[in-house]
């Protein structure tokens, strides 16, 4: 499928989503939502696609929601297109694994995009910020909750309100990051890792994002409830009596899904 916002590569297993709006440094706007949102149901229902990457150019990841697009709105017509909401969140409904594999900048709605996938690796030359307050706004999808989450009450409120930018090192520091690599080996480190997780089970890979996204939304009590369950469960699939019998008989696993 052709895209006029990305650009969608499928290699091994490992789905290759490229932001795609140069003149704009990839500013997120409704047609690259609107796509990115496809895509992603698109990689989710593909049997070829075990994980997915997304990323953006050299330059920028994305420099946030494109501001030309939304200068002229009213409140009406944000509120009643829901602006934004149901295809950000599409992010959050793909069930299978995705990583952000984030060069230049991530601001705003660029941000708010990468902390929505399940981790993000960084180039070294990575700027993550909310600037929203200097356009007199504020983060509207997820910023304000998910950075606060990542990094405390203290650096979220600094960056929120100063609108300045972070760059890898205090990202990584900050555990906002998992891991940053050199700009030049951004591509092949990420694609690297996106093939490690495309080894494993998808029904496993599935099952472990259910667990540590629950860890957000619940008590510590009823998360750890949660995941014991999840796991004795896990004990009626064919890949877990795969994964344990490879273990023994020392051989790599040929996991099915199933
Ligand atoms: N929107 C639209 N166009 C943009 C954006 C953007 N966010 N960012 C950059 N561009 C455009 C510029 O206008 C410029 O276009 P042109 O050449 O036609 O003038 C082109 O990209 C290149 O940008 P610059 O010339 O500014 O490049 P610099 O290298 O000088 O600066 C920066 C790079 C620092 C990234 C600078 O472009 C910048 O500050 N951009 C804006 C960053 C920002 O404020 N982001 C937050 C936007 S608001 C937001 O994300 C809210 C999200 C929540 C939405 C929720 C809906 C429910």
């Amino acid at each position: 499928m052709a895209y006029q916002t990305l650009i969608v590569e499928i290699e091994d297993y490992v789905a290759l989503i490229r932001l795609n709006r140069p003149e704009a440094l990839n500013a997120l706007n409704s047609t690259l939502l609107g796509e990115l949102a496809e895509a992603l149901k698109a990689a989710d229902a593909n049997e070829k696609v075990r994980c997915i990457v997304i990323t953006g150019s050299e330059k920028a990841f994305a420099a946030g929601a494109d501001i030309k697009e939304m200068a002229d709105k009213s409140f009406v017509d944000m509120y009643t297109q829901n602006y934004f909401s149901d295809n950000s969140d599409s992010i959050l409904r793909t069930r299978k694994p995705i990583i952000a594999a984030v060069a230049g900048y991530a601001l705003g709605g660029g941000c708010e995009l990468a902390m929505m996938c399940d981790f993000i690796i960084c180039a070294d030359n990575a700027k993550f910020g909310q600037p929203e307050i200097n356009l007199g706004v504020v983060a509207g999808i997820g910023g304000t909750q998910r950075l606060t989450r990542f990094v405390g009450k203290s650096k979220s409120m600094d960056m929120h309100l100063t609108g300045r930018f972070m760059d890898a090192a205090e990202a990584e520091r900050s555990g906002l990051v998992s891991r940053v690599v050199p700009a030049a080996k951004l591509m092949q480190e990420a694609m690297a890792v996106a093939q490690k997780v495309a080894e494993k089970s998808v029904l496993t890979s599935m099952v472990v994002k259910e667990c540590v996204n629950r860890s957000y939304e619940t008590t510590l009590q009823e998360g750890v409830h949660f995941e014991r369950r999840i796991f004795f469960s896990l004990f009626s699939t064919e890949d877990q009596k795969e994964g344990m019998s490879a273990f023994l008989e020392k051989r790599q696993p040929q996991f099915r899904d199933k």
